[in-house]
């Protein structure tokens, strides 16, 4: 349970409203409600209720049209409710709108994670990363915000790195972004330094959904100690570790993971983070095959690594926590992902049922790199089969 005693002694009590698109089912909406929720309670909040609206895009002013927003005053009337959370980014005019109707604090799904991203910044590089990202989002949407409700409320999606609360003085944000920027650039241009300086030895990154098991298997892998909890966004910062699998030694990298409408300002100022991503040689894209929506979050991965121009690796999908799963289940996405052709294994990062065949796999792909940059005489790569 993250704290959130600076603000508040109770949670703040939210009420999530989300669209069903055209060609979205009622319990795909309902998934992403759910996860709306998760993200609420990582960032501290009790989700109190749901409400969601059929239609063809948000309603310019509001979000929702007239009759769903009477019904959500409503509730909010009657259930003692602090804040309403919207499942998509609101124009600084429909966050003022709804404020004014509503009389509580309105939150949208990228100050939510931005406010999450805050809380979990370890390091100075993470913290300006996030800082930057929430001033950068928060600017446009100074005017005019929270008027008549006062700073006082704080709590979620006013909390800056370090518990600070975010400045929300134009002029002062304005010179804040000009610094962070410049302080950035100096860290970007240390860390480019240190990557260049791990030379040639390939590279591995774990990427995927967040709360996919990505900091538990890298434990595994490389007896490192990356903390991992069953909350979103565990990991902000990259750690870099060197492995041997059979004979050879890499280096594999734990580091952010993705979520869906990853808010476009964190891309942008994790540029650094994801570096770690773009310049890996493989990719193990973790999969939490338990959950029910992993297909949607294979998908999103692979959107978001085409976003920051790393489509185009040598990817293994690893498919985790089988422990959760019954034989017949797993058995089914054998035969989906055999069909699909994909280069696929099925792990338990708690139980390790798997990991000799992910170190097989794992080896084969380092070693296609390995011989094209120290070609040497193949002999000095036993069958793999032998090591494992
Ligand atoms: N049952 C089960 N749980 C797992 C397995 N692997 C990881 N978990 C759990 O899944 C949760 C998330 O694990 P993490 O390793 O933190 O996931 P992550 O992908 O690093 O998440 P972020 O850093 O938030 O992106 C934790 O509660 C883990 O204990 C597994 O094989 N089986
Ligand atoms: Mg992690």
């Amino acid at each position: 349970m993250i704290e959130n005693k600076l603000f508040h002694k109770q949670p703040e009590r939210a009420v999530l409203v989300g669209l069903i698109k055209p060609g979205e089912t009622k319990e795909q909406a309902l998934e992403y409600l759910n996860e709306l929720a998760f993200l609420v309670e990582t960032a501290g909040g009790e989700p109190v209720h749901y409400f969601y609206q059929r239609t063809e895009k948000p309603h310019p002013k509001t979000f929702v049209g007239k009759g769903k927003l009477e019904e959500i005053k409503e509730f909010i009337r009657n259930n003692k409710i602090d804040t309403v959370v919207f499942d998509d980014e609101l124009t600084p005019s429909q966050q003022f709108q709804l404020e004014k109707e509503l009389g509580v604090k309105i939150l949208d799904r990228t100050t939510l994670i931005l406010d999450i991203f805050a809380q979990r910044a370890q390091t100075a590089h993470a913290k300006t990363q996030v800082e930057l990202a929430q001033y950068e989002y928060l600017l446009p949407r100074l005017k005019g915000m929270w008027t008549h409700l006062e700073r006082q409320r704080g709590g979620i999606g006013m909390r800056g790195p370090g518990e600070r609360e975010i400045e929300t003085d134009r002029r002062i944000v304005q010179k804040r972004i000009s610094d962070l920027k410049k302080k950035l650039a100096k860290i970007d241009k240390q860390k480019k330094t240190q990557r260049s300086n791990r030379g040639k030895l390939v590279r591995v990154a774990l990427v995927g959904y967040t709360n996919a098991g990505k900091s538990t298997l890298m434990n595994v892998l490389a007896k490192a100690n990356v903390f991992a909890e069953n909350k979103l966004f565990a990991t902000l910062d990259t750690k870099v570790d060197k492995i041997q699998v059979g004979n050879i030694s890499f280096l594999i990298s734990d580091t952010v993971g993705f979520i869906r409408k990853l808010p476009t300002q964190l891309v942008e100022s994790f540029k650094s983070t994801l570096d770690e991503i773009r310049e890996a040689d493989v990719l193990l894209h973790v999969v939490d095959v338990s959950h029910p929506d992993f297909r949607d979050h294979i998908k999103t991965v692979k959107e978001t690594l085409l976003e920051i121009g790393a489509g185009d690796k040598p990817v293994i999908t690893v498919l985790n926590k089988t422990d959760v799963l019954d034989e017949e289940q797993k058995r089914k996405i054998i035969n989906e992902f055999s069909a699909d052709n994909r280069n696929f294994v099925m792990i338990s990062a708690i139980t390790k049922e798997g990991l000799d065949e992910l170190k097989r796999k794992l080896y084969r792909e380092v070693r296609k790199i390995h011989v094209k940059r120290y070609p040497v005489n193949d002999f000095l790569y036993p069958d793999i089969e032998n090591l494992i």
